[in-house]
């Protein structure tokens, strides 16, 4: 009894006894119901969670790639993939190295910002500044559109504030007219075009003003000193009989004919493109000039002819203001002239022994002389970006020698112990190159025309050559308190400055051998030739394509598209 009323007694027990539902199936009924039900809504809430999980593993997917993309617009990618505009995954170690290229600009511009601020250019070993172009924080402007190429908006701000507040031309300083052009204007113009900030166009304009009374010649073939605040211009007592010399005469129209571009004033545009036709009015069936012009009568004088220094950016120059003005009947002129001067570069083409190296001889009336320059390695991406004007074969020759070219000019920098370039080369018969002038003062040329050529061909070995050059800048170059040049290549003794050309074009070009293509697009820019991308709008006259309005970007957007 006691037993049987402590079972039936205690409410819990009875309910988990099978015979109780066996007696009242109602209950039992009511009990699988509940059940059911209960798992419905359990099994429902559980698939809502892994859902809802699902979606959220999503979209923290889908946050994290589209951070990785603005990370990329902003130039700090942190190698993980990213894809391009044409959905080709990008090559991680591109990402890595182009971060470690970006690390070297900040280096170099901390330095500078720290010990050199507002100068023209940071002496890194004494730790101070010097006005090597009068003034003109050339350091600065040189360096505006690769920091904000690169995303860097912080130190671009403040060099923007800098611009806006200090930077005054009203110098009494005699400037060259060419290093002017192609650092101040040449930068200024291109940052305008990156940022669509007035401030940039309207300080072009003040010192392209003042850089315009240098034209005021006979012929209109330009002076190539010029007081910043008196307007009066000379020639260099060095240049033979007060002669023009020929790359500084010939090497302003794109930031001229920009420059009317952009405030729609004809008078730059006229003034550079004066000094073309002049010179076409005797230009020799082989396209060369001598590298010292007379302003007074356009004669050339007997000199040296080049694709080095002195020579060299007239050539570069033919060509982009094709490129420039659309490739139209407009500027045919100029693509003709550059295909003539590239008959005559093609008889300076001579081979080395005994390794067979592709070089451009010098001249000098009728002799011809075996040393090349480093700076004539602008030369390769010159002509791969011209080979494309040609027919098939024609382009497909020019491509080719552009290759050699650059597999001689990346062997001047293999050749070295410091595996850096001297300043030129000499080709002894049997012997191949050896240094001449034996310092490299950071110049870009070399990385230059393996970024053409890396974007052009999509050959990959073009990016391995110039990380081994950058390699070799790393090595030898940086110190605490930013990079300096080499006194002499072979030992690896340092100067003391830090060039202002390293980081507006050498750091630049590393910079976009790792970059996709879409970043400054070739078809949409045109490089200076201090590396300064102007964007290629129409003519003021071309009527075929509508003008590009220049608009206030975000920072860091549209450089890329
Ligand atoms: C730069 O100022 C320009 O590239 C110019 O065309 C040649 N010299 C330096 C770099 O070497």
């Amino acid at each position: 009894m006691a037993r049987s009323r402590s079972i039936s007694g205690s409410g819990v027990w009875k309910y988990l006894n099978p015979a109780y539902y066996l007696r009242r199936p109602r209950r039992l009924a009511l009990l699988f119901f509940l059940f059911v039900s209960v798992s419905m809504v359990v099994w429902d809430r559980m698939n809502l969670a892994r859902e809802h999980e699902v979606e959220v593993i999503k979209l923290t997917e889908e946050v994290f790639r589209l951070e990785q993309m603005l990370e990329e617009l902003r130039g700090v990618g942190d190698g993980k993939t990213l894809m391009t505009h044409k959905d080709v995954p990008e090559d991680p170690v591109d990402i890595e190295r182009r971060q470690k290229v970006k690390e070297a600009m900040i280096h170099a511009w901390s330095s500078y910002e720290k010990y050199a601020w507002g100068k023209d250019e940071l002496q890194p070993r004494t730790k101070d500044g010097t006005d090597s172009f009068g003034g003109l924080g050339a350091t600065m402007i040189d360096s505006l559109d690769t920091l904000y190429i690169m995303g860097l908006d912080e130190q671009f701000q403040k060099a923007r504030a800098w611009v806006a507040t200090s930077l005054d031309f009203d110098k009494d300083y005699d400037a060259s007219m060419f290093e002017t052009t192609i650092r101040v204007v040449g930068g200024l113009l291109s940052t305008y075009d990156l940022s669509g900030d007035k401030i940039f166009l309207e300080k072009a304009k003040d010192i392209a003003d003042r850089l315009l009374p240098a034209w005021n010649t006979p012929t209109g073939i330009p002076y190539n000193i010029i007081n910043l605040r008196s307007g009066s211009a000379h020639n260099p007592s060095w240049a033979a009989g007060g002669d023009s010399i020929l790359a500084d005469s010939g090497t302003e129209q794109l930031e001229f004919i920009a420059l009317s571009q952009r405030t729609g004033d004809p008078k730059y545009q006229q003034k550079v493109e004066k000094v073309i036709t002049e010179l076409n009015k005797n230009f020799p069936a082989d396209g060369l000039l001598p590298i010292y012009i007379n302003p007074d009568n356009a004669n050339p004088s007997y000199s040296t002819i080049t694709f080095g220094a002195m020579g060299d950016s007239f050539y570069e120059y033919l060509l982009k203001v094709w490129v420039q003005g659309n490739k139209t009947s407009e500027v045919k002129l100029y693509r003709e002239m550059w295909e003539k001067s590239m008959k005559g570069l093609l008889s300076l083409i001579k081979k080395s022994t005994p390794s067979s190296f592709t070089y451009i001889q010098e001249k000098n009336g009728n002799s011809y002389n075996d040393k090349m320059d480093e700076l004539a390695c602008f030369a390769p991406g010159m002509l791969a970006l011209g080979a494309s004007g040609y027919g098939p074969d024609e382009e497909k020759k020019f491509l080719t020698l552009a290759e050699e070219l650059a597999w001689t000019c990346y062997n001047f920098y293999q050749s070295t112990p410091t595996k850096l370039a001297g300043e030129n080369y000499y080709f002894s018969a049997g012997q191949d190159m050896s240094v001449g002038t034996s310092w490299n003062i950071l110049r870009p040329e070399t990385v230059e025309s393996l970024f053409y050529l890396w974007r052009l061909t999509g050959n990959k070995t073009y990016q391995e050559w110039g990380w081994n050059i950058f390699q070799a800048f790393e090595k030898n170059s940086r110190i605490e308190s930013g990079y300096v040049g080499l006194k002499d290549v072979n030992t690896g003794a340092k100067d003391n400055k830090m060039q202002s050309f390293f980081l507006a074009e050498t750091l630049k070009y590393l910079y976009l051998l790792f970059s996709p293509s879409s970043v400054i697009s070739l078809d949409e820019w045109v490089f200076n030739t201090e590396a300064h991308p102007l964007k290629i709008v129409a003519r003021n006259n071309d009527q075929r394509k509508p003008t590009i309005t220049l608009r206030q970007r975000r920072f860091g957007g549209e450089v890329k598209v």
